[in-house]
């Protein structure tokens, strides 16, 4: 072990570091880095951004007096460093597991978790809060915001860092995190402007040759001049100008320099950004030669072999994998056809696509609201489009559906992936609340299949029969491969279908829980009814289920403004409301990280809780 024969798993708080040397702070980020990449490949987690991020963490936590001075991660997936200085490295084991140590920061975990996220870009604005909050509160210290040059593309970031740049009474710092990545490569000017500023030192160069040749007096005008031109070559005057003291770019791998520059930073009093250079991936070669993102996040991994052994069992494949399939066949045969992704080429695994088609797959960046809204205004142009979207980032973009979207009533497919619990990312993540955001805009439909056969047929109709907005979901699960020819598949339009037939009661559900409810109900005499469209329902199917016998709706989604609401509401009036009904779904709630068994059990979704609620409601007819 490094520091002071210092064991990771001792340590408390980073209290200590202020004791140690630069050599032994430097032992100890080699001993954090072994012990990350020992303790991911267990149990998964975001491994790159981690390894890039260790002596960035360390000489923040060096440098300032964490939890009064706050540290704001943007994201939170970077801060494992973070959590080990702060007293986490005994948990690590049970990271992003059920009731485990959460992959982001959690204020319920530790005082020095300031803020939390998953979704990125607002650590700026959490700490323009914290800032505002200061003025009339003098607990807060200084208030340092940690974010990557992949989270800065957004919208969100950019609003925050316009509005404090406007402001010198008070004194943000910003650490940019520039390892030229978002998950994959980052995309947008920004990132031009930050590759400029990397020549930096190349322009220092051509500044001292300009000034030699210039007479004296015409220096300081060349030089404001040249100021200019600098920022144009550089990018520099980017943030300059934007009201900031900017330091770097800086190896953010080296402490001495890191340190030095952010004692400069706690003492100055204006807004500062720090750019500092790191190389994702970092202390591990097949993460440091990773150029599309699949050491970003991972499951368990062999550290030696270098090798993921959690890839789909053969003749499976993943949802996501399965509809990237189906965008480039059908790519093939239209092509006025494009697909956007914010930022999520490998999450959504449009690897596929992007080699077939590169022209055709648009990464607008980590910019939500951005595609959405581009999305429409291709459709009124009359290009096709398909918008490939995780269910937990559409909610940055509810406007943009609803005001350009759905108002235009333009043909835009939403491939809503994710749909569902999430696993180990959890709260944050999990894709339960898009169907009661979607349901009440107008012009909006919504379908999801039960398998990837169904799933092809509703992405068949939405892609080549549907006009307007239509949202098609579907989860973080694997399917069998589909082995027939995709371009065969007929379109399914707006029905419903009856999947076991029986006269007891009527069980109403779609997506995966159709299967697994299959399976216990043939034969049951209970009517399990696959609502594969959400939106609209099926009003005739609605009808014909009688009012004598209970009714059971079961959704792996938010209960209120859910499906189940929206069929009492519809049942209510065509005056057809069973004497009996009930609603299973996730009922007003954050559901924890946890793998989608044990959660859907500890909500009351397992199959077994469903059977024991339809039991007892045939017995209250
Ligand atoms: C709103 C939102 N969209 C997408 C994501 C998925 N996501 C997580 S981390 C990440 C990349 C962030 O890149 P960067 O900020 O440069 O950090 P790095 O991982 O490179 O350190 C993305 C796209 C997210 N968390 N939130």
């Amino acid at each position: 072990m490094g520091a002071r024969n210092l064991k990771i798993e001792h340590i408390e708080n980073p209290e200590f570091l202020k004791q140690l040397s630069v050599d032994e702070l430097g032992a100890l980020c080699r001993d954090i880095r072994t012990f990350l990449i020992g303790s991911i490949a267990k149990t998964g987690g975001h491994l790159s951004s981690n390894l890039g991020a260790v002596e960035l963490t360390v000489a923040m936590h060096t440098v300032f007096d964490s939890p009064k001075d706050q540290l704001i991660f943007d994201v939170g997936h970077q801060a494992y460093t973070h959590k080990i200085l702060t007293g986490r490295a005994t948990q690590f084991p049970t990271l992003r597991q059920t009731d485990g140590l959460s992959g982001f920061l959690k204020r319920s975990e530790s005082d020095h978790d300031v803020f939390e996220a998953g979704h990125s870009s607002t650590s700026l604005a959490a700490g323009a809060g914290m800032l505002q909050a200061k003025t009339v509160n003098n607990q807060i210290g200084h208030v340092v915001m940690l974010i990557g040059d992949g989270a800065l593309t957004s919208g969100a970031a950019l609003e925050a860092m316009n509005f404090m740049g406007h402001d010198d009474s008070k004194h943000p710092i910003i650490i940019l995190n520039d390892n030229d990545m978002s998950i994959g490569p980052n995309v947008g000017y920004l990132s031009k402007v930050l590759s400029k500023i990397r020549l930096r030192r190349g322009v220092r160069g051509i500044r001292s040759k300009t000034l030699k040749i210039i007479p004296r007096p015409l220096r300081s005008i060349t030089y404001s001049v040249e100021k200019r031109i600098k920022g144009f070559i550089a990018g520099q005057s980017y943030f300059e100008d934007m009201g900031y003291d900017y330091y770097g770019p800086l190896d953010g791998h080296d402490l001495r320099t890191l340190l030095k520059a952010f004692n400069v930073a706690k003492q100055t009093s204006k807004p500062c950004i720090i750019h500092v250079r790191t190389q994702k991936g970092r202390g591990y070669a097949p993460s440091e030669a990773d150029q599309t993102g699949q050491w970003h996040g991972v499951g368990s991994f062999e550290v030696e072999a270098g090798t993921m052994p959690h890839a789909p069992e053969d003749h499976q494949e993943s949802y996501s994998r399965a509809v990237t399939r189906f965008l480039t066949a059908h790519a093939a045969e239209h092509p006025d056809f494009f697909v956007i992704t914010p930022a999520m080429i490998s999450g959504s695994e449009l690897e596929q696509f992007a080699t077939s088609y590169p022209k055709r797959l648009i990464d607008v960046g980590i910019a939500e609201q951005t595609a959405l809204t581009m999305a429409t205004g291709m459709a009124l142009k009359g290009v096709g489009v398909f918008v490939s979207i995780y269910s937990t980032f559409l909610q940055r973009a509810y406007d943009q559906v609803l005001h350009d979207l759905a108002r235009h009533n333009v043909h835009v497919v939403l491939g809503i992936d994710r749909a569902g619990l999430v696993g180990g990312d959890g709260e944050t993540h999990q894709g339960v609340f898009d169907i009661p955001m979607l349901s009440h805009i107008p012009n909006m439909t919504i379908a999801h299949g039960k398998d990837i056969k169904e799933l092809y047929g509703l992405l068949r109709y939405a892609m080549t029969v549907h006009r307007g907005p239509m949202a098609v979901r579907y989860p973080k699960e694997t399917t069998p491969i589909y082995t027939e020819a995709i371009e065969a598949v007929e379109p399914i339009g707006p029905s419903w279908e009856t999947v076991t037939w029986g006269q007891s009661a009527t069980v109403v559900t779609f997506g995966s829980l159709i299967g697994e409810l299959t399976e216990v109900l043939n034969g049951s005499d209970v009517r399990l009814i696959n609502a594969r469209y959400i939106k609209p329902l099926d009003i005739e199917m609605l009808k014909s289920i009688p009012t004598d016998k209970p009714l059971l709706v079961v959704e792996e989604s938010q209960r209120q403004g859910g499906l189940g609401q929206q069929i009492l509401a519809t049942l209510a009036t065509l005056n057809r409301l069973p004497k009996v009904f009930d609603h299973m779904a996730f009922d007003d709630v954050f559901i924890a990280q946890g793998d989608r068994q044990t959660m859907l059990k500890r909500h009351g979704l397992d199959v077994m809780s469903i059977m024991q609620r339809l039991e007892s409601l045939r017995h209250a007819t």
